[in-house]
């Protein structure tokens, strides 16, 4: 077999080498993974010049192109609920979920869903967008983002394959025509702009390209929830950014109240406006944070839930030292982030009746790995700029988007209480759907576009295969607008050869949702995969001691966003990640408002 396999290959180079002709020997042949044959998970190798074989071992089909389920698999399609169909039982029927929230069905349905979406990301991690084959390199080296799907071969004779057109849309053209706002859209679940800049701050922990290296390599080394935006992302930053004393970080006092450092006391590289003092320039974990209000906001939070921990540790262990205090309540700050991005951000994303349940011993009679490696299709997938509003509410004043991002003096001038007052009561825009994009923030939509091409991401189709939904079998039936699919099938020329990026952006959102199903289909496995797998949800971690005992631990199992507010504040505005609901939430908050 291996012999015969070869003699072709042997045969032809010999007729090369007689004919000396040119030996551009497969110029004709194309490559045949480029038509990405293989289904159902099945790995595509070439073999010759114009051979390939499906590996289909464990994905439960067989045949030539792993097409034909076996027995098993046979008996899960014919009972599996179509994801729309979940969807809307998970969204409607309050009563039935009033229910089950209160009873132990809560839990049981929490890990059903925890397991069903966390088997999607395969664990250690496969490919990156170097290797279209499984190499050490790959799994070993940090510094690349992973990929879910490998990339498309160099040598295809089109862009996405074998299909659409020989040159993709202009990027300037995807953003101005199909991204770009045209009237503010509100997002119909409620998310408010608080939601927004959480997103922002809590994301850029984890997605940190280095664009001076290239777009499929990443400067966030820890790969998941490490808080490398409050701490720094490397050990000398966060040195820089420590008090060095009883476990807090450097902090400076305004107005009785506790800020971050300046550039002047915690010297850490900062981009700012060249005109902005250094007595103006705050020390942040993430060194783009000082750009933007909202991010400063709760870079401040977590830096006085941060101090405020080291004090409530120190009083339980006084004989602790520096290091440990910090490393403590480091840990027990890791634990808070991941229990209100699950119980309140994610809940709020969903629109889920089901009460979400951040519980870690959910998974411990499950098989289930404690590692996280972040994807690049994740990283393309969270570009949600789409929530930012054309002007900020803030304690009656209008800022537009232009005078807010950059401006340095928002923070203290209005001080953290009213700023989370005002961005929780502020509408933000819908994601999905296209045409809510504010001008401002579209070059950073042409950057991911070229970024995909970098990494050459293979078609939205094969990514809605690869999440177990049915591909789309034209733009009509990929969009309502059909304005917007006649001139997206003008682009593309083939529903298969829509890139990912515009495809989980524009996709027809679903009713009254914050997006399409791709987006929350393909999110929410790489998003609960990183939030579980921490390693503070492993059995050896999940304990009080872990936490410096029962007290920090009762600290990351009950909180709140809410608490992370009023806990560090004066007084305790109304604080949420959506808007007023009902004539209580809508009541004026005042300094005298107690927690
Ligand atoms: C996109 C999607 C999610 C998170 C980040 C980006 C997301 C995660 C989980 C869920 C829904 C999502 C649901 C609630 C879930 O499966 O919970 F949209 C168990």
């Amino acid at each position: 077999m291996r012999v015969l396999r070869f003699i072709p290959i042997w045969a032809f180079t010999l007729l090369c080498l007689m004919e000396d002709s040119s030996c551009a020997d497969d110029s004709s042949v194309v490559n045949p993974c480029c038509y990405f044959p293989c289904e159902n998970g099945g790995v595509c190798v070439r073999f010759g010049s114009d051979g390939y074989e499906c590996d289909c071992t464990r994905t439960g089909y067989y045949g030539k192109n792993c097409s034909i389920p076996d027995f098993w698999i046979r008996i899960q399609l014919l009972v599996k609920p179509s994801t729309d169909t979940t969807h809307f039982f998970l969204t409607h029927f309050q009563w039935l979920w009033d229910f089950v929230n209160n009873t132990f069905l809560r839990g049981k349905i929490m890990k059903l869903m925890l397991t069903l979406r966390t088997h999607l990301i395969p664990t250690p991690p496969t490919y990156n967008s170097k290797y279209n084959y499984l190499s050490w390199e790959s799994y070993y080296n940090l510094t690349f983002y992973t990929r879910l799907l490998p990339p498309i071969p160099e040598d295809c004779p089109l862009p996405m394959g074998t299909k659409g057109k020989a040159v993709l849309p202009d990027p300037k053209l995807i953003s101005q025509h199909f991204l770009k706002r045209t009237k503010f859209r509100p997002e119909p679940q409620g998310t408010n702009v608080m939601f927004g800049f959480m997103a922002q701050h809590f994301t850029h922990m984890f997605f940190r390209t280095d664009h001076i290296l290239g777009a499929i390599y990443t400067k966030a080394l820890g790969h998941g929830v490490d808080a490398g935006n409050i701490y720094g992302d490397n050990l000398e930053r966060q040195h820089l950014l420590r008090l060095r004393k009883d476990g807090k970080m450097k902090y400076k006092v305004l107005n009785g109240e506790m800020y971050p450092p300046t550039v002047l006391d915690a010297p850490v590289k900062m981009y700012y406006p060249k005109h902005v003092p250094d007595e103006h320039r705050l020390a942040i974990g993430h060194e783009h944070f000082g750009l933007v209000p909202g991010l400063c906001m709760y870079a401040t939070l977590w830096l006085r839930e941060h101090n405020r921990i080291c004090d409530i540790l120190k009083a339980e262990h006084p004989t602790w030292d520096d290091e440990q205090l910090f490393q403590t309540s480091r840990l027990i700050i890791i634990g808070e982030i991941i229990h209100i991005i699950i119980e309140e951000y994610v809940q709020q994303l969903s629109g889920y009746n089901l009460k979400l349940l951040f519980d870690p011993t959910l998974l411990f009679n499950e098989q289930f790995q404690y590692t996280n490696r972040i994807a690049m299709e994740f990283v393309q997938l969270y570009h949600w700029h789409q929530l930012m509003p054309d002007t900020f509410l803030i304690d009656g004043d209008e800022i537009p988007l232009g005078e807010f991002l950059y401006n340095t003096t928002i923070l203290t001038h209005y001080g953290i209480e009213k700023l989370v007052d005002s961005f929780s009561r502020q509408h933000a825009g819908q994601i999905g759907g296209g045409h809510n994009s504010p001008a401002q923030l579209l070059y950073v939509a042409e950057l991911s576009l070229n970024d995909s091409r970098e990494g050459r991401i293979q078609s939205f189709n094969q990514y809605r295969k690869k999440f177990e939904l049915k591909p789309y079998s034209s733009f009509h039936e990929f969009t309502d607008d059909e304005e917007m699919a006649e001139e997206l099938e003008e682009l593309y020329g083939d529903i298969d050869a829509l890139e990912f990026f515009p495809g989980i952006m524009l996709e027809k959102t679903r009713p009254n949702s914050i997006f399409g199903e791709s987006m929350m289909e393909m999110g929410a496995p790489f998003s609960l995969k990183g939030l579980m797998g921490n390693a503070i949800c492993s059995p050896q971690y999940w304990k009080p001691s872990t936490f410096g005992g029962e007290t920090g631990f009762n600290i990351v199992k009950t909180a709140t966003l809410k608490k992370l507010v009023c806990n560090n504040t004066k007084w305790c505005p109304y604080v949420s990640y959506h808007v007023p609901r009902n004539q209580e939430e809508a009541e004026p908050r005042k300094p005298s408002t107690e927690l």
